[in-house]
């Protein structure tokens, strides 16, 4: 039955889940077990082990051997494509199991995360086109004793480090796109959302991927995700979290074995809203850019630039849509704002909101937590009067909290969307192309939205300019960043002798 026709409930005893490595999930044993507690219920909802670094040593070695060996990279394009679809196909079965896992440890709403995991499917299927387009180049031009070819060529082990906000849909638009070309993977989740990276491994291993070729291990940051950035026998890191940790990350790379890196970090992305635009639609994607997934999205739209003639209305109108949207039990089919992850981001977030206070901004609407009985959630929460000096301006919150600014020229609202030391996501609301096309050019980010916001899908890249990150993620982009480039030149008849 489609669990989105009945009444789900947190189950009465929490599920334990293993570590994966070479193709087996493996019990916890005699290791310590972290219980993650509902966000949205409090009470526990699932058991993941605390891997030990000869653990993290026994997955490296696994995605080690099968890539030397060649039991993936091997293959040919189709044969790889084929394991990447049926995937697609699996994720697709089990949307709802997989959603109800997801809102279980996330506290996301059910009905975002079966959509985000159908979104998942996607990218396995999309994937697979390009394991079998994925080719090089030629060069014909080198004259008659010369030929070039430039080839791509897998990086070898990557490991995977993914956060909490969105476990699957992170893991996802990495995974389909580093296996497309023949790498093997070690993924570290979240330590507060194990659970379907774990599934992921299961799906991926019955839909055909050969043993040891993606492999999870589960654990802290400070302890197992720090070791694998540090680990000498990883080729390439991908890692989506703070710019605090990414910074560690940076490190331990530079002092192990100089692994490639690929980082997507913090952001504080600005949604610049022009008097002449579709007000009504702008308001209704500005409130939907800082309340999806409780702002707790590295994209989250979370200041409000707002030409200063309709600022005031504006702020209204955007204050007026959250007081509809529904903040709810996740497991409930019409919430469309969920609980907050965890407890440090609960009062990470408060702490800003009372700093915002503080500094004198204007409150508008929320700037409290909702006692819905359990769990944590905060109401949406606007703020006017908003200076870029104040702290609320220019540090990632990371929450349902928006902050209004007014602008007067276009000059001064691209200066404003560029003051701030991240680059990850922008958009921009107005009705004339000319002024689209300026600030969309002349805007530092990654990811640019015009008259819409947090749109995506398998084909365009993500990923940021400045503090944001390097590199980029999904779509043909995505299976590039994880190959090495290789030149090769062949001598055509005789060699010009160099001696005698
Ligand atoms: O992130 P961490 P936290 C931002 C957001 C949030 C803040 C803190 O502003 O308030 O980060 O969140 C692993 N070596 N984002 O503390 O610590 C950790 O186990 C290797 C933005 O939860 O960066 C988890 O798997 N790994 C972001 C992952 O890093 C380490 C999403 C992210 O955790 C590690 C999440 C270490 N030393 C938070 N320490 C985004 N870009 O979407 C931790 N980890």
């Amino acid at each position: 039955m489609d669990q989105s026709s009945r009444r789900l409930s947190p189950p009465e005893a929490p599920r334990a889940f293993g570590f994966f490595i070479d193709g087996a999930e493996r019990p916890a044993g005699d290791r310590e077990v972290m219980t993650r507690t509902s966000p949205g219920h409090d009470v526990p909802v699932t058991e993941i082990p605390q891997c030990s670094a000869a653990d993290l040593d026994h997955a490296v070695s696994a995605a080690r051997t099968a890539f030397e060996d060649r039991r993936w990279s091997g293959l040919n394009g189709a044969a790889r494509a084929a394991v990447l679809l049926r995937t697609g196909a699996l994720i697709r079965k089990r949307v709802d199991d997989i959603a109800y896992w997801e809102t279980l440890e996330s506290g996301k709403p059910i009905a975002q995360a079966r959509a985000e995991i159908t979104g998942c499917a996607d990218m396995f299927e999309y994937a697979s086109g390009l394991a079998r387009s994925l080719h090089g180049d030629a060069f014909n031009n080198l004259g008659d004793g010369m030929f070039g070819v430039v080839t791509r060529e897998p990086v070898g082990v990557v490991g995977i480090i993914t956060p909490w906000n969105f476990p699957f849909l992170i893991l996802c638009e990495r995974v389909p796109y580093v296996l497309a070309s023949g790498n093997c993977i070690v993924a570290k989740p979240s330590e507060f959302t194990s659970a379907t990276t774990v599934m992921l491994a299961q799906i991926l291993s019955e839909a055909g991927l050969p043993d040891g070729v993606f492999n999870v291990v589960t654990g802290t940051g400070p302890t197992i995700g720090q070791a694998l950035a540090e680990h000498g026998d990883v080729d390439m890191l991908s890692f989506t979290g703070s710019t605090r940790t990414g910074r560690a990350i940076v490190a331990a790379a530079g002092a192990s074995n100089f692994k490639k890196l690929g980082l997507e970090l913090g952001g504080k992305n600005p949604q610049i809203v022009f008097a002449d635009a579709d007000l009504e639609d702008a308001a209704d994607g500005v409130a939907f850019g800082i309340a999806f997934n409780t702002g707790q999205c590295c994209v989250s739209g979370s200041r409000l630039i707002v030409e200063r003639s309709v600022a005031e209305k504006f702020a209204q109108m955007v204050a007026d849509k959250l007081g509809k949207a529904v903040t709810g039990d996740p497991l409930d089919e019409a919430t469309q704002l969920g609980a907050i992850t965890t407890e440090a981001q609960n009062a990470t977030i408060l702490t800003y909101i009372e700093t915002g206070q503080a500094e004198g901004a204007t409150l508008v609407c929320g700037g409290a937590a909702l006692d819905l009985g359990r769990g944590r959630y905060i109401a949406p929460t606007v703020f006017s009067n908003v200076t870029a000096d104040m702290a609320i301006a220019r540090e990632e919150i990371f929450g349902p909290v928006l902050t209004v600014t007014p602008f007067d020229t276009v000059d001064e609202a691209i200066a404003m969307a560029n003051d701030t030391d991240y680059g990850l996501a922008a958009s921009v609301w107005t009705k004339d192309i000319d002024k689209a096309l300026m600030v969309t050019r002349r805007v530092q980010a990654g990811r640019f939205w015009v008259n819409t916001t947090l749109a995506g899908g398998p084909e365009l890249p993500i990923g940021g300019f400045k503090q944001s990150g390097w590199g980029r993620e999904a779509g043909i982009y995505g299976v590039e960043e994880y190959t090495q480039i290789k030149s090769v030149h062949i001598e055509i008849g005789k060699r010009n002798h160099w001696i005698g």
